[in-house]
């Protein structure tokens, strides 16, 4: 067997071949005569996926016989993207690859594009569990991913008329999915609905006895699809498991034999809802059954995996929190505190105190948003409904966790109100925000001023009750291999040969060596050079993919200013396109000569609204408005100066095109909003300079980069925010006449009917302005007239863009992910034994 499987490991030449041509025939059933472009692409992946599950294997079966302590990261969401490319670099194998196929005939590289996103997240939080996954393989950590395989991802957005947002189903999985193992073998029931009965001494509930049985009236089952995740340069395989629901029987016999066949279809068809689509709400939650019946169903399968895993170790409960640490991605997979509780106390019979202690020494939970819209609340009801025995024991933490914050605050009921885990009022509610502190070791935030936000204001009585210790921060990082070397060939060559190694890959902190060449005349002209083809690539795309209504192609010398991200007013799109106005009346009414100054610009808009989000949607209708005016004023001298983009369907592959190319992008939420941004972490490390407030990790990169003389900052402090609210909407601040100009411009007609965008407008200059659009806007366009003039002189600017690349190290996600293992998992790298 093993003379066997070593050499089905070989990738030399013909073995690529070999694999690849068995593929076409005996998986894809084709001929060389009828290989389209995507049946090769099917072929290669194949091929590539025997590859890695071979290494996958021998790296679980090396887990298993070390038993080290496992982290489980348990995410709703995991925004992959594209798998093909990233595995062969991981794996070293691209050169390989490329040379086998080319000797075929065909160009490995051009297949790429033939792969579909996988997009089972919607922004930040499911592409940092991605690239935390790249991370603890690469650092050969003993972690293990969990999530949902939605058969419907985040949903294709096409811009209709020009200037709204429809949303079309992702059905990614249509040509099935080479990169995903079916379990079939691994499925654990998951129950909902039905009653709770008490123990035999008929004390449910009551403390020091609180066992009890719950009755499901209604069972699913969770089957495991395993998606193999390969570090750079090593041998582990880390896993990903994705849980498709399915019937618990095909039909229901009983149902089928009374001659009810619609009603056994229906019960099959309800189990599969539950993992059919992916929520599309990126920090609003939706409040939805089927939404809180997914997270349920994720923890349910999940512990039931983990803990069958646990107990094959034959150990004792108290051994635990050594051998298991659960990350919790946001409060999305908080029950997951409950279950296991109830499964420790209703199923194994701990008492609840010895329970509780387990639970919180396995469970640590990352916070995302301080924003309180964007906090998850359930209603009582619906959860008394859904999960009635949970609800009791969320009731009983509830208990006993007052009870001890009234001992060491006797008589504190305000405190007592404002901590309580149910939220009182005409519907009672679940803040699972606080069930997740509660039930927790370790509560992290995102970015050091996100943590000291979570820490003094979300979590602020909570930090006095545990004590500073329990909120630590953990800066956000992204992995450099995705965003810098497979995005970016052309800059990670650059750099690579400049460094004389690619060691920087492992060791991002080796970029600080670039600041010694930041003003060497060659060093600088290649830089360039590689921006300007980054640049005129995007273009490239423009022209062919997004819809410019005949106005030619964009002008890859001008200055690209890019904002992608998901729609939301706390991103301040619309502080951006009102810039946008602001510069174009501003070029409009310029001399000549005054032109000749200017630089000229292309601002570049992308990103997803969320379907039912009004205001995000009218924000994305006014970008497109305004681009639609701007790009076919008829003075063809302006629009050499000015030029509007909107990249429709923003994605994984579409940031790897669009971030390598920008100048300049914009992280402009008001301060204190944004937890953290990772983007912002992408641009600069391929170059580009940012302009953005001191929000999030904007901060962190300034201060590494050397200070924020190498970025462009305006607008408002965190600190001042709060006042600046209550001035906003209580005394009616003098509203800057540029501001005004430029509102008046659009509720004149000038950018097509205005009526859609009057509320949202007046709101801004009345009482509504939350985010305070009106109060940074004047130092808005200053700070983008420093990116002009700093842009004028190229020298300075490539130095600077250098500085910025160089100053990265900090925000590889390498660096976050031993952050993690260090203070908060405890866990150690399990590397693969030397092969023989
Ligand atoms: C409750 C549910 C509707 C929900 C679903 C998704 C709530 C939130 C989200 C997603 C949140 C998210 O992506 N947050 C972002 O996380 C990034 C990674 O930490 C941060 O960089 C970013 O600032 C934050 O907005």
């Amino acid at each position: 067997w093993n003379k066997i499987r070593k050499d089905c490991e070989s990738v030399d030449t013909s073995s690529i071949q070999r694999s690849f041509v068995n593929h076409v025939y005996s998986t894809l059933a084709r001929t060389p005569y009828n290989l389209d472009e995507f049946g090769a692409y099917q072929a290669a992946a194949h091929s590539v996926r025997d590859q890695l599950i071979h290494k996958w294997i021998s790296t679980q079966q090396h887990f298993t016989r070390s038993n080290p302590k496992r982290v489980y990261y348990l995410s709703l969401e995991f925004l992959m993207g594209r798998t093909m490319q990233n595995c062969v670099i991981n794996m070293d194998m691209e050169e390989a690859y490329s040379k086998a196929l080319r000797e075929m005939g065909l160009a490995f590289e051009t297949l790429y594009d033939q792969e579909t996103d996988a997009a089972l997240g919607n922004g930040g939080l499911g592409r940092l569990a991605a690239c935390y996954m790249d991370s603890l393989a690469t650092l050969d950590y003993p972690a293990l991913g969990y999530g949902l395989r939605y058969t419907y991802g985040i949903f294709e957005q096409r811009i209709r008329n020009g200037e709204d947002q429809v949303e079309y189903p992702d059905y990614w999985l249509r040509f099935t999915n080479p990169w995903e193992v079916a379990r079939v073998d691994v499925a654990y029931p998951v129950g909902f609905y039905g009653s709770v009965h008490n123990d035999s001494a008929g004390r449910a509930g009551q403390p020091g006895q609180p066992a009890a049985r719950w009755e499901p009236a209604e069972f699913v089952q969770a089957v495991a699809y395993d998606v193999p995740i390969p570090g750079y340069d090593t041998d582990t395989v880390l896993n990903i498991r994705l849980w498709s629901s399915k019937p618990q029987r095909q039909f229901d016999l009983s149902s089928f034999n009374d001659g009810e066949y619609e009603k056994s279809v229906a019960e099959k068809q309800r189990a599969e809802n539950i993992t059919s689509v992916l929520y599309p709400n990126d920090n609003t939650p939706a409040g939805k059954e089927l939404r809180l019946k997914q997270q349920y169903f994720f923890v349910c399968a999940t512990l039931q995996d983990i803990l069958r895993r646990f107990s094959k170790l034959n150990l004792p409960w108290s051994e635990l929190p050594n051998k298991v640490g659960i990350q919790l991605n946001d409060t999305h997979p908080s029950l997951g505190i409950v279950e296991l509780q109830r499964v420790l106390v209703d199923e194994h019979g701990l008492e609840w105190d010895i329970a509780w202690a387990l639970v919180q020494r396995v469970y640590a939970y990352t916070n995302h948003t301080v924003l309180p819209e964007a906090l998850e609340c359930w209603p009582v009801s619906l959860m008394e409904r859904l999960l009635p025995r949970h609800m009791r024991i969320i009731f009983d933490i509830n208990l006993y966790f007052l009870r001890s914050v009234e001992q060491r605050f006797p008589g504190d009921y305000e405190r007592l109100r404002r901590m309580s885990i149910i939220e009182e009022g005409h519907q009672q509610m679940v803040r699972m925000a606080y069930l997740a502190v509660v039930g927790s070791h370790t509560v992290n935030g995102v970015a050091r001023i996100h943590s000291d936000l979570v820490r003094s204001k979300l979590f602020r009585d909570f930090a006095e009750f545990y004590g500073d210790d329990k909120f630590v921060n953990i800066t956000n990082g992204i992995t450099p291999r995705r965003w810098l070397h497979v995005a970016n060939p052309q800059l990670s060559a650059l750099i690579t040969k400049r460094l004389g190694s690619n060691r920087w890959l492992k060791d991002l902190t080796e970029l600080s060596r670039l600041k010694a060449f930041a003003d060497d005349e060659d060093f600088q002209q290649e830089w360039r050079q590689v921006k300007r083809t980054r640049k005129e690539s995007l273009a490239e795309y423009i022209q062919k993919h997004v819809d410019t209504a005949g106005e030619g192609p964009v002008n890859s010398e001008a200055l690209f200013d890019v904002q992608v991200k998901r729609i939301h007013e706390y991103k301040r799109q619309l502080m951006n396109i009102l810039g946008v106005v602001h510069r174009y009346l501003r070029i409009k009414e310029a001399s000549a000569e005054e032109r000749r100054d200017i630089v000229p610009r292309v601002f570049i808009f992308g990103g997803k609204a969320a379907p039912g989000y009004h205001t995000a949607k009218l924000i994305i209708k006014l970008i497109n408005r305004v681009k639609n005016v701007i790009n076919a004023d008829p003075d063809a001298e302006l629009r050499k100066l000015i030029r509007v983009v909107y990249i429709p369907n923003y994605s994984v592959t579409l940031a790897e095109r669009i971030i390598p190319a920008s100048d300049i992008s914009e992280h402009i939420s008001t301060a204190g909003t944004e937890a953290s941004g990772t983007s912002n972490m992408k641009f600069v490390l391929n170059g580009g300079l940012l302009i953005g407030t001191r929000d999030g990790a904007n901060v962190e990169i300034a201060e590494h980069i050397g200070g924020w003389d190498l970025a462009f900052e305006f607008g408002a402090k965190a600190e001042e925010v709060d006042d600046l609210r209550n001035k906003v909407r209580y005394l009616r601040p003098e509203i800057h006449p540029a501001f005004r100009r430029v509102v008046e411009a659009i509720k004149s007609g000038q950018f097509g009917d205005s009526s859609p965008f009057v509320n949202m407008l007046d709101r801004l200059v009345s009482d509504g302005d939350y985010y305070l659009i009106t109060v940074d806007f004047p130092s808005y366009p200053e700070a983008q007239e420093r990116v002009d003039a700093a842009y004028k002189d190229q020298k300075k600017w490539t130095r600077m863009s250098i500085e910025n690349c160089a100053g990265m190290g900090f925000f590889s996600a390498d660096r976050s992910v031993q952050d993690y293992a260090k203070k908060i998992w405890g866990i150690n790298p399990c590397p693969p034994p030397p092969s023989k």
